[in-house]
C-alpha cells in the first residue's frame, strides 16, 4: 500500500468515524515511520469533509461527535511521534479558543504543527476568558497569541483581546494571530492582527517568518 493509499484510509476512517481503523492506521503510520504531519494534516481533511456533510443534513450531531472523538483518538497516537525542530524553540506563543466557543479541533491541530515547527506552546484550552487571554501573554512573556473561533458570535470578543493588548502596550511587539473558518483576512486587518491563514500549514509558515 502506497503512503498516499494509508492517508486516505486514515481520512476515511475519520469521516466513518471508524475507531478501530483510525487506531491500526494511525499506528502502523508511525510504525512504518511515515511523515506525522501529513498525517495530522489529514486528520484536518477528514474533519472538513464531515463538517460538509453535516451542513448538508447528510450526518447529525452524534456522527459528528463520533467523527470528532475518531479525530481525536488518531491525532493521541500520532502527536508523541512528531520530531520537533528546535530551531525555533526561544519563541513563546499562547494559544486558545476564544470566549464563548468550544470548537477546538482546528486549534488543536495549528497546535499540533507549531509545536512540530518547535515553537515553545501554552495552550488555555478552549472557551478562554478574554482576561485570561491578555494575563497569560503577560505572565508568559510570549512573543505571539493565537486566537481560534468557528462561530461568527465570537469573533469580537478576538478583537477585545487584541484592543486590550494595544492598550497594554504589549502588542504590535506580541503578534497577534486569527483564525478559524469564519475569520477572514479584512477581519483580522481590522482589529489589528499580524497573522491570519485558512489552514494550520500556511499559519505556521507565517509564525515563522514574523517571529524569527
Ligand atoms: C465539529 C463541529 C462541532 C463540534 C466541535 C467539537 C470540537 N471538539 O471542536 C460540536 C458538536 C461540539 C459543535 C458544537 C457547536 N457548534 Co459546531 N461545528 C462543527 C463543524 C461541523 C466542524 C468544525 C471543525 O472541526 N472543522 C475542522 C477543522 C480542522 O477546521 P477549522 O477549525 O476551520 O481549523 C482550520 C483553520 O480554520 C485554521 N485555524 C483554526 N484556528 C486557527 C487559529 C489561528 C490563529 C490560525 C492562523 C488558523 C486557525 O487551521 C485549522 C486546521 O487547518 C462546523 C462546520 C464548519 N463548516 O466548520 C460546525 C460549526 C462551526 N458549529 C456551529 C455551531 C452553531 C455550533 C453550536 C453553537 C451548536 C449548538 N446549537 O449547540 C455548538 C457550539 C457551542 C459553543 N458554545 O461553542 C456553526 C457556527 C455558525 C457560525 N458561523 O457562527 C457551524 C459553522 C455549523 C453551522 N453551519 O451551523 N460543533
Amino acid at each position: 500500500m502506497t503512503s498516499f493509499e494509508i492517508f486516505e484510509k486514515l481520512k476515511k476512517a475519520v469521516i466513518d468515524y471508524d475507531e478501530k481503523e483510525a487506531i491500526e492506521t494511525a499506528t502502523k503510520i508511525v510504525e512504518q515511520k511515515m511523515d506525522i504531519i501529513a498525517a495530522i494534516e489529514t486528520l484536518g481533511e477528514g474533519m472538513l469533509e464531515i463538517a460538509k456533510k453535516y451542513e448538508n443534513s447528510e450526518i447529525f450531531l452524534p456522527e459528528l461527535l463520533l467523527s470528532s472523538d475518531t479525530m481525536y483518538t488518531a491525532l493521541n497516537i500520532l502527536e508523541p511521534h512528531i520530531k520537533i525542530i528546535k530551531k525555533y524553540i526561544k519563541k513563546r506563543i499562547v494559544i486558545g479558543t476564544i470566549e464563548g466557543d468550544v470548537h477546538d479541533i482546528g486549534k488543536n491541530i495549528l497546535k499540533t504543527m507549531l509545536t512540530a515547527a518547535g515553537f515553545d506552546i501554552i495552550d488555555l484550552g478552549r472557551d478562554v476568558p478574554i482576561d485570561k487571554f491578555v494575563s497569560e501573554v503577560e505572565k508568559q512573556g510570549a512573543d505571539a497569541v493565537a486566537m481560534s473561533t468557528l462561530m461568527t458570535a465570537t469573533m469580537v470578543n478576538m478583537e477585545r483581546v487584541a484592543s486590550m493588548l494595544y492598550e497594554k502596550g504589549l502588542a504590535p511587539r506580541v503578534k497577534i494571530a486569527v483564525g478559524g473558518a469564519p475569520v477572514s483576512g479584512e477581519f483580522a486587518d481590522d482589529v489589528g492582527a499580524h497573522i491570519y491563514a485558512t489552514n494550520a500549514m500556511d499559519a505556521v509558515e507565517l509564525f515563522k517568518r514574523l517571529l524569527r
